[in-house]
């Protein structure tokens, strides 16, 4: 018998032209997906008539879209700068089209000018899989010899910038070109095809920003949002900050335990939640995932499930889902824990959509054409979604 307690078994898809098809995530064992139209700029509203139509294309396919990932924040609202105000009127227009959609959850991040950050698509793993990793030596290269960003030899320290030194000699100049092209084209949300001299520009707009001025942007942001969210009967997820600490020169303000908990007190409306990402908080060891998962209870809106492991020097790899240091089997517990104290309580938006976050490269996947995003392989991520659901479903029957 199947325990009813179960969270929502989820995929990311990433629209028409991912190569990999609604089809094959439905033999995956995925009920529903994450998805979102990529196509729209960032700032505009999102016309009805296509949430409609990506809604019945997934649901033609026998799943149902729960989870938006993401409705971008624009970097005029990031930095309540521009045309901050007409962005914020489209966003809670773009909430008030999901709603009546009935689609339930969105996801946001708040970092600055690039999402994630890493310095290897392909690191081999010794049993031949692929995974995605961050090198800080490497990060601090590109900071340095590529950007050249002038604060970066200050940020790093002398050690660091001998090590990175060494690094980016030891890569030749067509390496160098190579590594700085990827870095660049990774950031997503930046078009691919970026200068260094583009880039330079995104960054200078954040010049002298700190976290207190980024946090003061982020609350601004939901006042400006959370009460047409309700209304809606949507409820919005912050993205952790991938990796979760300041990077070129930026300040993040999604990374910590106590990052989460002050953004909880930004706002008390129940659409003011999180998307627990395991794999981004999981690169601090002093984030402590299980204690979090128990704090911020309510809040939790999805959840991301992965695994990473962290090594002396600073470098952080995307492990197999039950692999590396996170201790998912305590999170997925925790999670469920909290599904059945919001059914106690009637909470008829008690269950929580996970989705396997990211895959290794494996099998045929080396078969098949690259992923729409790095990390998003389709065996990788289904060897993820049927680990955690035996994980899940084997905790919640001991639980019933
Ligand atoms: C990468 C993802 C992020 C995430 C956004 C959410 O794989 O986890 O790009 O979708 O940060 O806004």
């Amino acid at each position: 018998m199947i325990p009813p307690n179960l969270m929502t078994e989820a995929m990311r898809w990433f629209g028409p032209g991912d190569p990999v098809t609604l089809a094959e995530i439905r033999q995956t064992g995925a009920t529903a997906v994450f998805s979102a139209l990529h196509d729209i700029p960032y700032g505009e509203a999102w016309p009805e008539e296509a949430i409609r139509r990506r809604q019945a294309e997934i649901a033609a396919a026998g799943l149902r879209w729960e989870v938006v990932e993401s409705v971008p924040v624009s970097e005029d609202i990031k930095s309540r700068t521009g045309a901050c105000d007409r962005h914020l009127e489209n966003y809670r227009l773009t909430l008030r089209r999901l709603g009546a959609a009935g689609i339930p959850v969105v996801v946001y991040n708040f970092m600055p000018v690039i999402d994630w950050v890493r310095t290897d698509l392909a690191f081999r793993l010794p049993d031949g899989r692929e995974a995605l990793r961050y090198d800080p030596v490497q990060f601090a290269a590109f900071d340095l010899f590529a950007l050249r960003r002038e604060e970066a030899a200050e940020d790093w320290g002398p050690a660091m910038v001998e090590a990175a030194r060494f690094c980016w000699e030891k890569l030749g100049t067509v390496g160098q070109e190579a590594f700085t092209r990827q870095t660049l084209d990774l950031f997503p949300g930046v078009r691919l095809g970026l200068s260094v001299a583009d880039f330079r520009a995104m960054l200078a707009r954040y010049g002298g920003a700190n976290a207190a001025g980024l946090r003061e942007n982020l609350r601004h942001f939901l006042e400006g949002v959370l009460p047409a969210a309700e209304e809606a009967g949507v409820r919005l997820a912050v993205h952790p900050d991938d990796p979760p600490f300041p990077v070129l020169g930026l300040p993040r303000i999604v990374s910590t335990g106590a990052d989460l908990m002050a953004l909880g007190a930004l706002s008390a409306s129940p659409a003011n939640g999180v998307c627990f990402c395991t794999g981004s908080l999981g690169a601090r060891p002093d984030n402590d995932l299980v204690t979090l998962v128990r704090n911020l209870g309510p809040r939790i809106h999805a959840a991301h499930l992965r695994s990473v492991s962290r090594s002396a020097d600073g470098s952080i790899c995307e492990s197999g889902h039950l692999e590396g240091d996170v201790d998912i089997v305590g999170v997925v517990r925790a999670l469920l824990a909290e599904q059945s104290s919001r059914r106690r309580a009637d909470r008829p938006d008690w269950q929580i959509s996970l989705r396997p976050d990211h895959g290794h490269r494996m099998l045929d996947d080396f078969r098949r054409p690259p992923p729409a995003c790095p990390g998003y392989p389709l065996i990788g991520r289904m060897r993820g979604l049927a680990e955690l659901r035996g994980v899940q479903r084997a905790l919640a029957a001991c639980a019933d």
